[in-house]
């Protein structure tokens, strides 16, 4: 049997739930690089309706999670903040696909995350983190507001639960095989 591994990258916008995602799902303790936000942070970052934040990822996140038997994923979280935007690049080199995770009360912080993805040709979820319960919006109203393209999957999900978590990652995987060339038939022996 071989054995699969591959780079997913979870990102969005500032506090959507990154770490809480990566922490939920890895199965080895999640490596993170939280500081607490200093008084530099006040009036630069938009803090609506974090009111209990007080930390924030600068480098990345990193956890790992063995999907089956033959794949396993390396989870890579992005730091939310714009000033740490120079790491998105390393985190996304050789990425077989990303979630995006978004806050439907901050939606705009999610769009540099969808752009990236979509500019690069990189697959990738929206997974829409439900923070209190259910989300008020319908599909089609974060779908537009994101100018999402109809072949970009659009999922609800709780951050802090693993199997919600897990699903959003599956269904990452779902869509990446789609997206795939189809295997040539097997040639015929002469
Ligand atoms: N109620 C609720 N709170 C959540 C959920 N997901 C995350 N949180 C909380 O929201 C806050 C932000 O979550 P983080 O996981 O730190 O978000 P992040 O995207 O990693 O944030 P940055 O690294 O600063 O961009 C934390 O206080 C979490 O405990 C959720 O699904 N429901
Ligand atoms: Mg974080």
């Amino acid at each position: 049997m071989k054995r699969t591994s591959a780079k997913v990258v979870i990102a969005g916008g500032f506090g959507a739930g990154k770490t809480t995602l990566v922490g939920s799902v890895s199965e080895i303790p999640p490596l993170t690089t939280e500081e607490v936000m200093t008084e530099a942070s006040v009036g630069v970052d938009d803090l609506a309706g974090l009111d209990e934040k007080t930390r924030t990822t600068v480098a990345l996140d990193f956890g790992r999670i063995t999907i089956s038997r033959e794949v396993i994923l390396y989870l890579f979280g992005t730091p939310g903040q714009d000033r740490f935007w120079f790491m998105w690049d390393e985190l996304a080199q050789g990425a077989l696909g990303a979630v995006v995770l978004v806050d439907t009360r901050r939606l705009p912080a999610s769009f540099a995350a969808v752009d990236y993805f979509e500019r690069r040709g990189i697959p990738f979820v929206v997974a829409v983190n439900a923070f209190f319960g259910e989300c008020a919006y319908p599909d089609h109203e974060i779908r537009s507001a994101l100018q999402l393209g109809p072949d970009v999957p659009l999922v609800r999900c709780d951050a802090r639960r693993r199997s919600s978590a897990v699903e959003v990652l599956i269904r990452l995987l779902r869509h990446v095989l789609a997206g795939l060339p189809a295997t040539p038939p097997a040639r015929a022996v002469p």
